[in-house]
């Protein structure tokens, strides 16, 4: 080994029997000539063991290799060995991040999103937008006893009929007939009234 490197092209090892080349990292013994260093083909290998588990296209290079990732992930291929790395969707200032959406869950390469009473998720699955309760069914999306529906973000207030007074609370409302007031069908109402003294 003192002579010219022993001949390796990387390194050259010894102990007091033999002498022997050993290579950099990313690179291996060529089979032709046990002096000689040739580049792993990391790809060919196994995922998870010989290249990134979560390498989408893996590139060989000389040394090392690289990465393309899918769309969710961030591309490190700082070093020779290339990675492809989840976006936390759910960090401000990251790439997807929507303030809109209220709960946010990360997943890798993706992310899910639920939301608030009141709200539900846009057509992008990405944003809570409020739900507009009085485009709904009476009854069903907003109290049957509500006469005139405003939506609210979010939620809904009730205005209500002569003769009725509003319950507007915890997002919703309703209309209940006002105290000493007596409703007849066809929105008659009569009241009665006393007075103390
Ligand atoms: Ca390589
Ligand atoms: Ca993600
Ligand atoms: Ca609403």
């Amino acid at each position: 080994c003192n002579h010219d490197n022993g001949g390796c092209d990387h390194e050259c090892e010894e102990d007091k029997y033999d002498e022997w080349c050993s290579c950099l990292e990313g690179f291996k013994i060529s089979t032709d000539d046990w002096r000689k260093c040739v580049d792993i083909n990391e790809c060919a290998g196994k995922r998870g063991d010989d290249f990134h588990q979560d390498c989408y296209e893996c590139i060989n290079g000389n040394p090392g290799y690289r990465c393309k990732c899918r769309s969710g992930f961030r591309e490190d291929n700082s070093n020779n060995e290339g990675n492809c790395i989840d976006i936390n969707e759910c960090e401000v200032g990251e790439e997807g991040y929507d303030s809109d959406c209220h709960n946010c869950n990360n997943t890798n390469g993706s992310h899910t999103c639920s939301c608030n009473r009141g709200y539900k998720l846009s057509s992008n699955g990405k944003s809570c937008i409020d739900v507009n309760e009085c485009d709904g069914v009476n009854g069903t999306d907003y109290n049957q006893d509500c006469h005139h529906c405003q939506n609210a973000e979010p939620g809904y207030t009730c205005e209500c009929n002569d003769g009725y007074e509003a319950e507007n609370s915890n997002l919703e409302g309703t209309c209940v007939v006002l105290p000493n007031c007596v409703i007849r069908p066809g929105a008659v109402y009569y009241c009665l009234w006393w007075y103390a003294g």
